[in-house]
C-alpha cells in the first residue's frame, strides 16, 4: 500500500483513508497504457464480466450486462448534499451530508474485500489547460476502468498533472451488491466529492460524467463564471472553408447524437457542407479573451443509446462503433457480434438477449409482451476520434468559439420548428421553459409535459434558481453573445403524423440558424422570437406535404398562453430565487400574445 506512484499527498492520504473504509485485498493505480488495459480485459473476460466479441468483425470489442434493475441513472436515488436543503433547491433530491456520508458508509464499509481497488486519474478536458478539470475515480469494478479509459483522458499523465496543480474531484465508487435497495448516487459540491455505490451502470458509475462534468461542475463554474451545459457541440463547415459551431441542448430521446454527427442531405450536400463532431452530451462554456463564448467537451468517447442506431439515423456512428468499442446489454449473435432493435440489417434468427436468456424474434415474455433483444436503454461507450466526423479541434485548449445556442424540446404542436430568442434574457427564459411531451416510450402519462430547463433538470448541482441567475449573469459579462435559438422537429399534423422528416434535414434548420447569426436573412417578429420566412428554409431536394413547412413555423397564440399556465406553475416553486428578470420575459410574454397584433 505504500508504493503510490505520487508524490501528492492529499491524494496518498485520500486513496489509503478510503481503503481503510472499503478494504480492498490491492490496490492497482491506472496508468493508461495498453498492455495494462489488456490485461485488465483478459482478466474481465476470465470472470465472465466482459464477452469478447468476433474479433475479425468487430476488433477490440466487447460486451456487458448489468443486473437487470441496474439498467439506467437512478435518479431518485441520487442527491445533492449540501449543509443547507435550499441550496440544492427544489428540483433536487437533497440529503444532508453528515446523514449522507454516514449512510453510505455503512454500504462502503468492507465492500471491496477480496476485490481490487482501482485509482483511476481523470482530466475532463485536454490536460492542464485552463478548461480542464481533473478527478481521481477509485473504483472496484473493471468495467468502469475500461469505460473511463475511453470516456476520459486518463492515467500517468494525469498523475503527473497532479504533482503540479492539488485540486482534484475524490470520486469513490464500488459495485458493493449491487443492491437496488442499497445504492447511493452521492454528490458533496462543498468537497468536491463523489460517492456511488450499488450500481454498475453507466450513468451512475461513470463518475466523470454526469456525476463530474455537470453536477459538481456546474457548481465549480457558478462560482468561477463559466458554464457547465449539457448540450452538444458541432462545427458547420461552409464550401469556403469558414466553420461556425453550436452548442445544442435536448432532453433526452430527442436525438443529440445524431444531430452531433449528421451527414448533410442530398439536396444541401451540393452547397458542400461538412459536419464537424466536438461533443454529443457535454459542453463547457467559458468567455475567452474576445469576449465570446468558447466550449469544448470534457469527454474523450461517446457513451451512446442502441436501439434506432443505424446507417440512416446516425452513419457516423455506426462507422464510430466497430471497433474499440463496449456494448452493454445488447443482443449478442451466434456469430459473435451484435444486435439492437432498429439496428442495421435483418433481425437475427435467434441470440442471447441482454439478460442472458436465449432470444428469437416474437418470443413472448410471461405478461405475453414481445422480448427485446437489447434493453432500450442499451448503450455503447466508444472513442470519439473513431468518428469520421470527429473535430481536428478537439484538443485545442480553448475549444471552439460558439456562434448560436439551441435549445431544444418534444412539443406535439406547441413550438414552431424554429425560432430564435429577442436577445440574451429571452434566451435565458427560452431555455428556463424547455419542456418535452412524454411519449409512449416513457413511464407515465402519454402527452404530459414534463419541465427539463435547458436539459440540466436532472444535472444541476445546485438551486435551479440560482442557476437561471448564473446564465443571466454570464449574457451580462459577454460582449459578444450567441444567438439563441429553439428548435423542434417533432410538429405532428392533426393526424398525428410528423410535419418534419428530422435527421439530417435538420441541417437546413441549422443554417437558418446561421444564417440569422451572420444577419444574412430577415426573420418574422411573432410574440414567442423570429421565426423563419419559408422562403428561407432552402428545400432543395426534400419534398414536404403541402402546406407543411407553414405550419411548421406557425404561432398559435392560444397554445402558447395555455402554455403560459404551466410556465408559472414551474416557476412560482423557485419562490424568491427565481430571478426576477425571467417573471419580467413571463409578463412580456403574455403581453405579446394578448396584444391584438
Ligand atoms: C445520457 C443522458 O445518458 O442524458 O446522456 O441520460
Ligand atoms: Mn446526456
Amino acid at each position: 500500500m505504500d508504493k503510490f506512484p505520487t508524490k501528492n499527498k492529499k491524494l496518498s492520504a485520500w486513496v489509503k483513508k478510503m481503503a481503510r473504509m472499503c478494504r480492498p485485498g490491492t490496490i492497482v493505480w491506472i496508468d493508461g497504457s495498453d498492455g495494462q488495459r489488456k490485461a485488465l480485459e483478459k482478466e474481465a473476460m476470465a470472470t465472465g464480466e466482459i464477452i469478447q466479441l468476433n474479433q475479425n468483425r468487430l476488433p477490440n470489442c466487447f460486451l456487458h450486462r448489468t443486473s437487470k434493475d441496474d439498467v439506467a441513472r437512478t435518479e431518485h436515488l441520487t442527491f445533492i448534499c449540501t449543509k443547507k436543503k435550499h441550496d440544492a433547491g427544489p428540483t433536487n433530491n437533497w440529503m444532508s451530508p453528515g446523514v449522507a456520508y454516514r449512510r453510505a458508509a455503512e454500504i462502503f464499509k468492507g465492500a471491496m474485500q477480496g476485490r481490487t481497488m482501482y485509482v483511476i486519474p481523470f482530466s475532463m478536458g485536454p490536460i492542464g489547460s485552463g478548461f480542464g478539470k481533473i478527478g481521481v475515480e477509485l473504483t472496484d469494478s473493471i468495467y468502469v476502468v475500461l469505460n473511463m479509459l475511453i470516456m476520459t483522458r486518463a492515467g500517468a499523465a494525469v498523475l503527473k498533472q497532479l504533482e503540479k496543480e492539488d485540486n482534484f474531484t475524490k470520486c469513490l465508487h464500488s459495485k458493493a451488491q449491487l443492491d437496488i435497495n442499497r445504492r447511493l448516487i452521492l454528490h458533496f459540491p462543498n468537497d468536491n466529492t463523489i460517492w456511488s455505490v450499488g450500481s454498475g451502470y453507466g450513468g451512475n458509475v461513470l463518475l466523470g460524467k454526469k456525476c463530474l462534468s455537470l453536477r459538481i461542475a456546474s457548481f465549480i463554474a457558478k462560482k468561477e463564471n463559466w458554464l457547465a451545459e449539457h448540450m452538444l457541440i458541432m462545427g458547420i463547415e461552409e464550401p469556403n472553408g469558414h466553420i461556425e459551431y453550436i452548442a445544442a441542448a435536448f432532453p433526452s430521446a430527442c436525438g443529440k447524437t445524431n444531430l452531433a454527427m449528421l451527414i448533410p442531405p442530398e439536396g444541401l450536400k451540393k452547397k458542400g457542407y461538412r459536419i464537424w463532431t466536438v461533443g454529443d452530451d457535454i459542453a463547457w462554456m467559458r468567455i475567452d479573451t474576445d469576449g465570446s463564448l468558447w466550449a469544448v467537451n470534457p469527454e474523450t468517447g461517446f457513451f451512446g443509446v442502441a436501439p434506432g442506431t443505424n446507417s440512416n439515423t446516425n452513419y457516423n456512428m455506426v462507422q464510430t462503433i466497430k471497433k474499440g468499442t463496449i456494448y452493454t446489454n445488447v443482443l449478442l449473435k451466434a456469430d459473435g457480434t451484435v444486435w439492437w432493435e432498429g439496428a442495421d440489417g435483418d433481425e437475427p434468427d435467434e441470440g442471447i438477449d441482454w439478460q442472458g436468456r436465449t432470444w428469437r424474434p416474437g418470443q413472448k415474455d410471461a405478461e405475453g409482451r414481445p422480448m427485446l433483444g437489447a434493453h432500450p436503454n442499451s448503450r455503447f461507450t466508444t472513442p470519439i476520434t473513431n468518428c469520421p466526423s470527429a473535430s481536428f479541434r478537439l484538443e485545442q485548449p480553448h475549444g471552439v468559439p460558439i456562434s448560436a445556442i439551441i435549445f431544444g424540446g418534444r412539443r406535439q404542436h406547441l413550438a414552431p420548428l424554429v425560432y430564435e430568442s429577442f436577445n440574451w434574457q429571452h434566451g435565458v427564459f427560452v431555455g428556463a421553459t424547455m419542456a418535452s411531451e412524454r411519449t409512449a416510450a416513457q413511464v407515465g402519462k402519454l402527452g404530459e409535459v414534463r419541465r427539463d430547463p435547458m436539459a440540466m433538470l436532472p444535472f444541476c448541482g445546485y438551486n435551479m434558481g440560482n442557476y437561471f441567475g448564473h446564465w443571466l449573469k454570464i449574457g451580462k459579462m459577454l460582449k459578444k453573445p450567441p444567438k439563441i435559438f429553439h428548435v423542434n422537429w417533432f410538429r405532428t399534423d392533426d393526424k398525428g403524423r410528423f410535419l418534419w422528416p428530422g435527421f439530417r434535414e435538420n441541417l437546413r434548420v441549422l443554417e437558418w440558424v446561421l444564417d440569422r447569426c451572420n444577419n444574412k436573412v430577415e426573420g418574422v417578429r411573432t410574440p414567442i422570437g423570429y421565426v423563419p420566412r419559408p422562403l428561407d428554409i432552402d428545400m432543395t431536394g426534400l419534398k414536404l406535404a403541402d402546406g407543411a413547412l407553414d405550419k411548421l413555423i406557425l404561432v398559435n397564440k392560444k397554445d402558447w398562453q395555455e402554455e403560459l399556465k404551466g410556465i408559472k406553475k414551474f416557476f412560482r416553486q423557485f419562490k424568491n430565487d427565481l430571478p426576477a428578470e425571467l417573471w419580467q420575459e413571463y409578463e412580456a410574454l403574455h403581453i405579446r400574445l394578448t396584444a391584438d397584433e
